[in-house]
């Protein structure tokens, strides 16, 4: 079993994600972050499975100012691969792009995905021509890796293998379109 649960891995990285544009998918990764608290900048990517890196993207070629972060899943990211390769292919170097990889669809019972057994996700990322990549598999390299990315001014493709243990409960108070508007006018703003 990993030594990293997930939810630790965000408390880590909380307070150095206050300047940038934030993505999640949907479901526990989301509770997770809203678990240690919401802010404007933050926005969660429900029902659409696969598409964050493809929404950070858009926000980062449309915004190069700002700093965008992506908190991907692996069953998310197997699901839109091609994603990686239009990554790739525009190299926004103010997006970095996070997989929680704990080997699991969890968020909708549990069920393995193929990156316990064959499929190596920074792998595929770097053969996507994504021209950074690393992995973390404890919190401490999990941060310098992500304070590492930050710093380094190029695409970033961070896979942090993860327990494949999420919260409670999935479902929390803040309302899906208000989420959509509050991000808009902060993306607005900037
Ligand atoms: C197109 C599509 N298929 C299926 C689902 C149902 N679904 C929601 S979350 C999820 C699992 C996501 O897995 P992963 O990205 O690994 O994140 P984890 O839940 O493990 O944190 C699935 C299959 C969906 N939302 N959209």
């Amino acid at each position: 079993m990993p030594p990293m649960k997930r939810l630790d891995a965000l408390r880590a990285v909380y307070d150095r994600l206050g300047d940038s544009a934030v993505v999640t998918i949907m479901g526990a990764v989301a509770a997770e972050l809203q678990s240690i608290g919401h802010r404007p900048n933050f926005f969660y990517l429900q029902h659409a499975m696969g598409l964050a890196s493809s929404v950070g993207l858009g926000i980062a070629l449309s915004k190069p100012a700002v700093p965008v972060v992506v908190f991907d899943g692996d069953g998310s990211l197997l699901m839109n691969l091609g994603g990686l390769s239009t990554l790739a292919r525009y190299k926004p170097a103010n997006l970095i792009h996070v997989v929680f990889d704990n080997e699991s669809l969890l968020s909708v019972g549990g069920f393995p995905t193929a990156t316990g057994t064959c499929t190596r996700l920074a792998e595929v990322a770097a053969a996507s021509g994504v021209p950074r990549t690393a992995c973390a598999t404890t919190i401490d390299e999990f941060v310098t890796e992500f304070t590492a990315a930050q710093s380094a001014g190029e695409l970033t493709t961070l896979v942090a293998k993860v327990d494949a243990v999420g919260p409670a409960a999935f479902v929390t108070d803040l309302g899906l379109l208000e989420n959509r508007f509050q991000f808009q006018r902060y993306l607005q703003a900037r």
